[in-house]
């Protein structure tokens, strides 16, 4: 039954009186968004039910995501959208005198994650929903998500992150008291010898209680919706007396209370330990429990579940599964080892060996005395396995404890039987690399996925202009089948649909300019190109890299005031750890460079620095749409894949890029001519580590314009970074620059000189543009699952995207 606009209007109304007991022309945006997502909430609760029962009902085989950070942003408009709401609501809205973007804005961004890796759970969320595949999300509901950001005299100020106390609340969640489990952390445990098997006897155990809050995962016209389950941390009521005092309650919710917010770098602290075991052993406790009444015999388990291990920090899901098989269910080892090992796979996300967790055997005997006996012994038994069999060394440099440390990333590949990593080149380098020795032992085991974004939120969503003018060249399939925008190619040479393309984004710097000024005070102009860097705050990423070419044009602008340039505005957003120094040192430099050139007079409109405050999902859909530049700088091999480079292109921007992580790919697919490449690659980044000949000090004496530039940062130049200027300009000269700064800055100055030049050509930008737009389709999230759940899960696809006989009831 088909939706229509009068019915929504009347419901509406009716649902706001219930809930609030108030007419529309006397509401607020917060009761008119409360009241929006509970008819939505309440529309698609049925199909959400009818989903689980039909998974029940066929005995399909269910994925499980587990993930230590989600990173969903808002909900609302997706939903709508994927209900196919969205256009009906907003009309519906208009004649209510209402703005749904306004309404929609007061839900607070859902940060339960720090950057990339959490960004790509939930644009895989939202894809597996889309393609109909029976795949739930495992996490953490963290009382407080990523820290809001806020800059204090151009240095980094956290503040806590209270999204369930604002007034938009978790609109989503539904509490599930009755699923909770009870997860047993510390003590000691005895095995004791029963007839068939050896019984754990646990002393001085502390039980907790861990409650599921589910959201909803709807899927884009498909009348299907998955779970994201998310576990928060409380006392058992059979517990209560043995917490008297607020002191020892607060140990307790402690464990759910805040996100690390450490992305790529492990801090190696006991409480996070406790959140990795605590959300594995309740999401795999709750799945054997729903198995056991719905599935098949327990050694069977394979056939109708498996779980995903989103980098190391759920890697004790093979201990905490063998625990149970073991413990529980009485199955003998083999048998237990044979079913875990078919269950789970695995998904590296980085090189960088700070990131690779590793926990020492005290600290894992503290959490769970029992893990780490079973941890022991997978590791004494691959030892026993391959002895005789492979060369020693090779044993000990894979085995999974090894000088008293635990490797977790070693757990995960052992106890596995899939291993993949995030872009072509990524996947190679831990073939040939980082993981060789793995390789080695289970070549079979390895392979690529190339990371995906979800084209709705990040076209149809943050875009909808462009996603207008696209309608009109090719259609709207592309909505459905992101395949569908390699048709934009036919309209290469079509020259209006090209000044569309610069229209619609002079439109979005329109509006992206409003936002600065807003937010910073400065008038920037949309005719300036916009210069994009937006990713976490870190050393490899080179932010620095790029401070320095906007330093030198500063110098340049100084030196000859009637230098003509380009304008550009340089936008970066960007969040660093906050025990992260040297990041935090960058920031204060870029912050302090901003303020430098904004203010001075001679450089007019000709260069203008914008560091936006609180990088995050809601803000990354209004700077994207706007970019025209996608700054992917990354020194070679070390970005695994990212992420906003595929965000980036899908909205015309052209990629400055190093030969790094999917920069490859993007430009395989766009070729040669539509991508500005620079710099290192990898082989030559690999020889100089080999050959240690790579000596910074000698492009600091012997290049004057890096000389001169560098200089600024200790010279007084640039007021207030006394401390930071010299801090980075170590790290530049004597300690060696770790990230090639200095090698590749003359190459990044020739390839950002050949970006000018483009963009004179408005026409061929626009061509360019054009051809990233439709050959960012390839980076579909919806096509990167389909090849999760094809070859490593073995789930089938339950229902077609594209149902136009969407049923959900007001
Ligand atoms: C994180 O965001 C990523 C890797 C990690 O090991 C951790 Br911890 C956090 C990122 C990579 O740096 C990106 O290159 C990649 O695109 C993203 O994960 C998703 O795979």
């Amino acid at each position: 039954m088909e939706l229509t606009k009068k019915e929504f209007i009347a419901v509406f109304k009716k649902r706001l009186n219930q809930k609030y007991a108030i007419d529309v022309s006397d509401a607020c945006n917060s009761e008119l968004y409360g009241t929006l997502c509970s008819l939505v909430k309440s529309s698609y609760s049925a199909v959400w039910r009818q989903t689980w029962k039909d998974f029940v009902k066929e005995h399909d085989k269910q994925t499980y995501y587990f993930s230590i950070e989600y990173l969903p942003g808002k909900l609302l408009k997706s939903n709508l959208l994927n209900m196919g709401w969205y256009d009906l609501v907003n009309s519906a809205f208009e004649d209510l005198g209402l703005d749904l973007n306004a309404i929609a804005a007061v839900e607070p961004d859902m940060a339960l994650g720090n950057g990339g890796l959490g960004r790509l759970a939930s644009d895989f969320m939202d894809s597996l929903a889309s393609e109909g595949y029976p795949v739930n999300g495992n996490g953490i509901r963290y009382k407080y998500g990523l820290f809001k950001q806020r800059f204090v005299n151009g240095y980094q100020v956290e503040l806590p992150d209270e999204w369930l106390n604002s007034d938009g609340g978790n609109a989503w969640e539904i509490r599930r008291a009755s699923k909770s489990v009870l997860v047993r952390i510390g003590g000691h445990v005895r095995l004791v010898q029963e007839k068939n098997y050896l019984k754990p006897v646990y002393e001085d155990a502390t039980l907790i209680r861990a409650v599921p809050y589910d959201v909803g995962m709807v899927g884009y016209h498909n009348n299907h919706v998955n779970t994201l389950r998310l576990w928060s941390a409380e006392i058992p009521e059979s517990e209560e007396s043995k917490y008297p005092t607020i002191e020892d309650r607060r140990q307790v919710e402690d464990i759910t209370a805040v996100l690390y917010p450490d992305d790529s770098n492990e801090s190696g602290r006991l409480l996070r330990l406790k959140q990795e075991y605590f959300f594995v052993s309740a999401g795999i406790q709750s799945i054997i429990r729903h198995y056991k009444k719905y599935g098949s015999p327990i050694d069977q388990i394979s056939q109708e579940v498996a779980i995903h291990i989103n980098d190391t920090h759920p890697a004790m899901c093979v201990a905490e599964f063998m625990r149970i098989l073991l413990d529980e269910e009485h199955l003998s080892w083999d048998t237990a080892w044979n079913q875990t090992v078919r269950v789970m796979s695995y998904t590296n996300h980085t090189i960088m060996s700070e990131a690779l967790e590793t926990w020492t055997v005290p600290m894992l005997n503290e959490i769970q005395p029992r893990i780490l006996q079973i941890i022991a012994e997978i590791d004494h038994r691959f030892v026993a396995a391959l002895a005789g069999k492979v060369d020693g060394g090779l044993i000990e440099r894979t085995r999974i404890i090894s000088a008293g440390k635990v490797h977790m990333a070693h757990l995960a590949i052992i106890g596995s039987h899939s291993t993949n990593g995030v872009a072509k080149l990524h996947t190679d380098l831990l073939k040939s690399d980082v993981l060789h020795d793995f390789y080695t032992l289970y070549p079979d085991r390895f392979n690529n996925k190339t990371n995906g974004i979800a084209v709705r939120r990040w076209l149809q969503i943050a875009n909808p202009r462009l996603a207008k003018v696209i309608d009109q060249s090719i259609g709207s399939d592309w909505r459905q089948d992101a395949s569908q925008l390699l048709k934009l190619i036919d309209y290469s040479t079509d020259n209006s649909l090209l000044d569309q393309l610069g229209a619609v984004k002079l439109a979005n710097k329109r509006d992206l300019t409003y936002l600065i000024k807003q937010e910073t005070g400065i008038t920037v102009s949309p005719n300036a190109i916009f210069d994009v860097q937006i990713k976490r705050l870190h050393a490899y990423k080179r932010q620095l890299l790029n401070l320095l070419r906007i330093i030198k044009l500063y110098l340049d602008l100084k030196q000859n005031p009637d230098l003509e340039i380009i304008p550009r505005v340089f936008i970066f957003g960007a969040k660093a750890a906050p025990s992260y120094h040297y990041a935090k040192s960058i920031i204060k430099c870029i912050n302090e460079t901003a303020n430098l050139i904004n203010h001075d007079a001679t450089i007019q409109d000709k260069l203008k620095v914008i560091f936006l405050e609180n990088y995050g999902v809601s803000l990354a859909e209004k700077i994207i749409p706007a970019a025209d530049v996608s700054e992917q700088i990354s020194t070679a091999s070390k970005e695994a894949s990212g992420t906003s480079n595929m965000k980036l292109m899908l909205n015309g921007a052209l990629t400055v890029a190093t030969l790094d992580g999917a920069n490859v790919e993007i430009k395989q697919y766009v070729g040669d001519d539509n991508i500005f490449i620079f710099g290192l690659n990898k082989q030559e980044v690999y020889q100089y580590y080999r050959d240690h000949n790579y000596h910074s000090l000698d492009y600091y004496h012997n290049n004057p314009i890096i000389h001169r530039v560098v200089d600024t940062l200790v010279d007084g130049t640039i007021p207030n970074i006394s401390a930071e200027g010299h801090e980075i300009y170590d790290s530049l000269t004597y300690l060696n620059d770790e990230f090639f700064v200095l090698r590749d800055f003359e190459d990044y100055l020739r390839v950002q000189d050949k970006v000018d030049e483009t963009y004179r050509d408005q026409h061929k930008w626009n061509k360019m543009s054009l051809i990233n737009i439709a050959k960012a389709s390839y980076f579909s999230a919806d096509e990167t699952v389909k090849r999760y759940a094809e070859t490593i899960w073995h789930v089938k696809q339950l229902s077609e995207k594209g149902d136009m006989n969407v049923k959900y009831p007001l």
